[in-house]
């Protein structure tokens, strides 16, 4: 309509700096001090951000939206909602534990979705967020799994299944999984060279940002005659770790504000 600003549809218009990005919390009732790590978190070094950029593993499994209705993750839910009404721009990318996650997750706590990978643009900046698994091409059986999980038409079989039997569908994988790792050599689950070159080449040479590995760090490659750069998210084991992208660059912090603990702070 003429003299309308239009309005973009694209999610990621809400993005502001400074942006936080974490992954791989795989929260759950039984790891207390993670999710107390993301309480805090959420409560302290989010309300001074732009965003929140959650690249997947948020829980350690999610078995439908209908998942949502346990305590555990009401609580999760709750907190998270309560970041988007703050005014914090949040956004989830489902990992393979969460890839079930959909516009349920997203209505509960006022995250946005992003579909694997999403760019985002920050200035002459653009960020190439994934959330990892689908880099890992080395492991042939895990990437046979991980077609198979993300077909639609799986999903919507698996969905129609009652929430108890998908539970015991997804423990039973996840024991497997743990099997399997250990006879698996260590460089198959990490990413493939040609793997991240190919995903840095089709989308202009970004900065590549992903977690799933569990094995956080910065590499830096010359592609092409282009310099690019991939930061590692780390997995957060009892302790909050994220990435931060201002536009004084990219900082990796691992400590929360002292809690006022119901005091005032200085
Ligand atoms: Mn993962």
């Amino acid at each position: 309509m003429a003299g309308c600003a239009p309005v973009s549809s694209d999610p990621l218009a809400a993005a502001k700096l400074p942006a936080l990005f974490i992954a791989d919390l795989h929260l759950s009732a039984a790891r207390p001090r993670t999710s107390a790590a993301f309480f805090d978190f959420l409560a302290g070094p989010v309300r001074q951000a732009g965003s929140l950029f959650i690249l997947g593993d948020l829980f350690e499994y999610w078995a439908g939206d209908d998942d949502a209705a346990s305590p555990f993750n009401q609580k999760v839910c709750a907190a998270l909602r309560e970041v988007a009404s703050s005014g914090i721009a949040a956004f989830f990318m489902p990992g393979n534990r969460d890839l079930l996650a959909g516009d349920g997750l997203a209505a509960m706590t006022g995250m946005r979705l992003l579909s694997d990978p999403t760019p985002v643009r920050f200035g002459a900046q653009t960020l190439l967020l994934t959330h990892g698994d689908a880099l890992c091409t080395d492991d042939l059986s895990y990437q046979v799994y991980r077609q198979q999980v993300h077909d639609p038409v799986w999903q919507t079989g698996f969905l129609a299944q009652p929430l108890d039997m998908r539970r015991e569908f997804i423990e039973k994988v996840r024991n497997q999984s743990e099997t399997a790792k250990r006879d698996k050599r260590a460089d198959i689950m990490d990413v493939n060279t040609d793997a991240v070159a190919n995903l840095l080449r089709t989308h202009g040479y970004p900065a590549l940002i992903h977690g799933h590995t569990h094995r956080p760090g910065h590499h830096t490659y010359m592609l092409d005659g282009h310099r690019c750069e991939r930061y590692v998210l780390a997995d957060w084991h009892d302790h909050p770790i994220w990435l931060a992208y201002s536009h004084a660059g990219f900082s990796v912090h691992n400590r929360l504000p002292v809690a006022a603990a119901g005091g005032e702070q200085p």
